[in-house]
């Protein structure tokens, strides 16, 4: 194995975590002749006296797993040592929502540990290195980090809207009965939150447009639709706890995305760092449909439309976006 690739996680012991990280150390991701160094970043012990202890455990199962394509594994409290020479980096760990928190505040709290990860990543990732953020609100940590880290180019950024997407796919497969790589050009436009848009429209089922298919249309608009937006919160009530392996899939698979060419006859939802396509504002961190070169690069599919229905929900989703960008306006330098 010649090849060697430094994958940087944060958040390393909480649940997203756990059920990814095997994966990426054990050839799935990377290949079988690539070889993973692990950089993994917990909280420090005076902040929670747990997570870091936690993050060793896990690092003793990733030991004992024995992957022949995992090289080593750092643990670590400080995100410089976490970041060092970083070639990918997902960025899982936020805080969560405390009791009585307020959005802004919530937003603001992130934002600030998002203000010091991007600023950790321009002093010390590797020159191609790719980020992917999963921690909520993961557009707007996505556009603080960005905005901090602007040594970085921009279309290094991503956030994760991959999950919605799955969602999506196989909420349409199943209402049609098809299996899940029979729906094709799903896009999740906009916010990864309950204001995102689904866009049902634009995707296809067995190569034809899913509304062919799937003719009962209030089912696609006041079920399909709330469906895939309130998703993570119904899992919360089934579960006790929120998505956690789909949540870790649809991480992997975003990154797999981007290592692998998009078939010509399809795409995938990313949340990129908008340079003005579809007039959403240059700067803001927006979901798109991607189609990406297999060298870690993505472009932007243009010129889909918009029914009157899809583009009420798109604009409730950029002033949602344009509302969490006005909140942590203090983090974004100018
Ligand atoms: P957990 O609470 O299980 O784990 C989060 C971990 O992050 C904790 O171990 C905590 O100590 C650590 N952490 C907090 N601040 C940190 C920092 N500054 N540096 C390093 N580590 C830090 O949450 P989990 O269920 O794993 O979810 C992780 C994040 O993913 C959450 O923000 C969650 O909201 C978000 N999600 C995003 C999804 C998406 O589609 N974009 C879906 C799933 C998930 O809910």
């Amino acid at each position: 194995m010649s090849k060697v690739v430094r994958v940087a996680v944060t958040g390393a012991a909480g649940q997203v975590s756990y059920s990814m990280l095997a994966r990426l150390a054990s050839g799935e991701v990377f290949g079988p002749n690539t070889h993973v160094i692990l950089q993994l970043l917990e909280i420090p012990r005076s902040v929670n006296p747990k997570a870091m202890d936690a993050l060793e455990g896990v690092a003793m199962e990733l030991e004992d797993c024995a992957f022949p394509t995992l090289k080593e594994i750092k643990v670590t409290d400080d995100p410089l040592q976490a970041f060092d020479g970083a070639n990918w980096v997902l960025l899982v760990g936020a805080a969560p929502r405390g009791p009585g928190m307020e959005r802004k505040d919530l937003l603001t709290k992130n934002g600030q540990i998002f203000v010091g990860q991007g600023k950790a990543l321009a002093a010390r990732a590797a020159s191609d290195v790719r980020i992917l953020i999963v921690g909520n609100p993961c557009n707007t940590n996505c556009l603080v980090a960005y905005h901090n880290g602007k040594d970085i180019p921009a279309e290094r950024w991503t956030a994760m809207t991959r999950l919605d997407h799955n969602r999506a796919v196989s909420a349409l497969a199943v209402k049609s009965g098809v299996t899940n790589d029979a729906v094709t050009c799903m896009t999740i436009w906009g916010n990864h939150s309950n204001t995102q848009y689904p866009d049902f429209t634009n995707a296809k089922i067995n190569g034809k447009p899913a509304t062919e298919v799937i003719t009962d249309r209030k089912w696609l608009e006041t079920s399909f639709v709330p469906q895939c937006q309130e998703r993570g919160k119904a899992i919360i009530n089934k579960r006790g706890l929120s998505s956690a392996f789909s949540a870790g899939n649809g991480a992997l698979d975003h990154v797999k995305s981007l290592l692998k060419p998009t078939p010509a006859n399809d795409w995938v939802s990313m949340a990129t760092v908008s340079k003005g396509e579809y007039g959403v504002p240059k700067g803001l961190v927006f979901g798109y449909p991607c189609k990406t070169d297999g060298a870690g690069n993505y472009s932007i599919v243009e010129g889909l439309q918009l029914d009157a229905f899809g583009k009420t929900k798109w604009d409730l989703t950029l002033k949602e976006l344009l509302e969490e960008q006005d909140a942590v306006k203090e983090l974004l330098p100018s």
